[in-house]
């Protein structure tokens, strides 16, 4: 039981579709505390960089091209397993086989535009807060709910 920090990305198909207020929504309510966010549109190499060990794979290009097509919302999470749980909340890769209450099992069909990312665990996580932030983007508080989200 940790406090972690995990990378969650609406991708351009989430902000075009005005979902990223429901996404925020869901890791607010359920207790994680947002410690960064931004939206940038991310240019091929940022992308490249955050996707590189799926650079061998037939779909890489069109993956590429889709997150190169609009603005983008990177976050940082903070909480209790945070990285194992933003994973659970966005549901699995491919929407088709994402159970109803994830957020991509209520929002979205296709594998690629599946709306949102999420680290895949906590080394890949702080690779990708790396990435994506500078070090003074990430803000230090302490939550005056904390003590009613843990015991
Ligand atoms: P995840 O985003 O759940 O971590 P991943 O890292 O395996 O999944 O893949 C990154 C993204 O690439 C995924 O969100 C959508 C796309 N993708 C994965 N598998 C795919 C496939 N078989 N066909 C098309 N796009 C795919
Ligand atoms: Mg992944």
């Amino acid at each position: 039981m940790t406090t972690e920090r995990t990378f969650i990305m609406v991708k351009p198909d989430g902000v075009q579709r005005g979902l990223v207020g429901e996404i925020i929504k869901r890791f607010e309510t359920r207790g994680y505390k947002l410690v960064a966010c931004k939206m940038l549109w991310p240019g091929e190499d940022l992308l490249k960089k955050h996707y590189a060990e799926l650079a061998d794979k037939p779909f890489f290009p069109k993956l590429i091209t889709y997150m190169r097509s609009g603005p983008c919302v990177p976050m940082v999470w903070e909480g209790r397993e945070a990285v194992k749980m933003g994973r659970m909340m966005l549901g699995a890769t491919n929407p088709l086989q994402s159970n109803p209450g994830t957020i991509r099992g209520d929002f979205c069909i296709d594998v690629g535009r599946n709306i949102c990312h999420g680290s895949d665990g906590v080394e890949t996580a702080k690779r990708e807060i790396d990435l994506w932030f500078q070090p003074n983007e990430i803000t230090k508080y302490e939550s005056h709910s904390k003590d009613w989200v843990y015991e």
